[in-house]
């Protein structure tokens, strides 16, 4: 935008920048902001009138990079974990780099990563897919054969029902790659579900599904036959190319709008019941301790959630005061994205911001809103309302209906404070 890369605020600012990052490194997750506009420093020798020097020689040929990868200067947009968090790597979770990426699609290396046995590395000559229950012929399915169903291509949200659990007591994690990173958004190819248990032939007491995961941890959770037969795929691509590994490959379910929990990877049986099997993961894992000791039974859908990626602690305002594009996402477990709202000053006055790109059913949406910026401290906030009807909440309406025990399923509004240097840290306002 301009020449002139002023770091307004001087040198105080870059320290305070330095020891944000410093203390994100002594918290576990290190951070250099070498992706951020601006943070780089320019060398002279490439810069007009001179010729740069990647102009002097040919670069590589076609066949240097048969599979594609960034550009060596995007080192630090990369999926990043927390030491405290991290008790065993095989059983644990990574975040997506949201303040580094834009529009709506999450790039497939970059998908956040949450497994409980590791990541199997599985053949799929030798993947297969069991169905088995309450069914008239149980079957079992190749790749091959699930291939030979018709296939759909929706592009769908998956965010794990812990995304922001640590942030439930108070602003603890410094980025919204941390806050806010367990969410992704691809497009998904596979066969709806109910080709495949169609083919299996559905008993009439048949109400559930178990589906079990072929990793380490067997993955298990009940799905009620309503939600499978309606918009369940079972995938095999993601993005145009097969899963990753990371992501189940060869084959995972997808349970749109719902928990990511049950969207089980490395897919390898589903089991047709009349009742819920009360598996771990959804009795002692991902259910909301209320306040007076009673948990919600079985929390699918998830709430209409927002947060502005940039600015954002670890995408500070790098050019100084003046004209300046704040972004973010939006999404909702029960439909599109009808509005979002955008405060400067801790939600005295919201303006509306500008939703662009596709707006698609429980897939994200992008969200920007320009303004003038004077150089003061701001407290930003987004606030999104859903297709129907529901609006996102304060972290302290949510705690005043679901008290301080819970850690997952939090969809309350996140503030970050930017301050006059253009840091910016996560912050609670009430
Ligand atoms: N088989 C299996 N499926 C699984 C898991 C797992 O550990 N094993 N983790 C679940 C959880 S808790 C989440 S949030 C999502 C994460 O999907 P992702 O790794 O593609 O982001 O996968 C779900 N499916
Ligand atoms: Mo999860």
């Amino acid at each position: 935008m301009t020449q002139d890369r002023d770091r307004t605020g001087g040198s105080p600012s870059i320290d305070r920048r330095r020891f944000l990052r410093a203390g994100l490194a002594a918290g576990g997750a290190a951070i250099a902001g070498g992706s951020v506009a601006g943070a780089s420093e320019s060398n002279p020798d490439n810069l007009p009138p001179n010729v740069a020097d990647w102009s002097r020689y040919l670069g590589d040929g076609v066949d240097a990079r048969p599979y594609g990868a960034p550009s060596e200067f995007e080192s630090e947009t990369v999926r990043r974990s927390v030491a405290w968090l991290t008790a065993s790597t095989e059983s644990s979770v990574n975040f997506t780099p949201l303040h580094a990426l834009d529009g709506i699609i999450t790039p497939n290396g970059l998908c956040f990563e949450r497994h409980h046995g590791g990541i199997a590395e599985i053949d799929p000559a030798d993947h297969r897919l069991m169905i088995n229950g309450l069914v008239d012929r149980p079957l079992i399915f190749t790749m091959d054969d699930i291939r030979r169903f018709p296939r759909e291509n929706r592009i769908y949200f998956l965010e794990c029902a812990a995304n922001s659990g640590m942030e439930w007591r108070g602003a603890q994690l410094n980025g919204c790659q941390f806050t806010h990173g367990m969410v992704h958004c691809v497009m998904y190819t596979g066969v709806p579900l109910r080709h495949i248990l169609n083919e299996a032939g559905l008993k009439p007491n048949g109400k559930w599904l178990l589906a079990e995961g072929a990793d380490a941890s067997a993955m298990t959770r009940s799905i009620p036959l309503e939600k499978a037969l309606d918009d369940c795929l079972v995938a095999f691509a993601m993005n145009g190319e097969a899963l990753r590994p990371e992501q189940g490959y060869p084959l995972r379910l997808v349970v749109p709008g719902w928990e990511g929990n049950m969207w089980i990877k490395w897919l390898r049986r589903i089991e047709v019941g009349d009742q819920p099997w009360h598996q771990r993961e959804e009795t002692s894992k991902y259910t909301d301790l209320l306040p007076g000791g009673k948990a919600r039974r079985f929390t699918w859908e998830m709430d209409v959630k927002s947060v502005i990626t940039n600015p954002s602690p670890q995408a500070p305002i790098n050019h100084g005061k003046g004209f300046t594009v704040l972004t973010g996402l939006a999404w909702s477990g029960r439909g599109t994205i009808e509005r979002v709202d955008v405060t400067l000053d801790g939600g005295r006055n919201w303006h509306p911001a500008r939703i662009d790109g596709p707006s698609l059913n429980k897939a994200v949406h992008r969200f920007y809103y320009e303004f003038e910026w004077d150089g003061s401290p701001l407290l930003l906030q987004s606030r999104a309302v859903d297709s129907q009807g529901h609006i996102q909440p304060t972290k302290d309406q949510l705690r005043a209906v679901r008290g301080t025990n819970s850690i997952y399923h939090n969809n309350g509004i996140q503030t970050w404070h930017v301050q006059s240097g253009g840091e910016v840290e996560n912050v609670e306002v009430s």
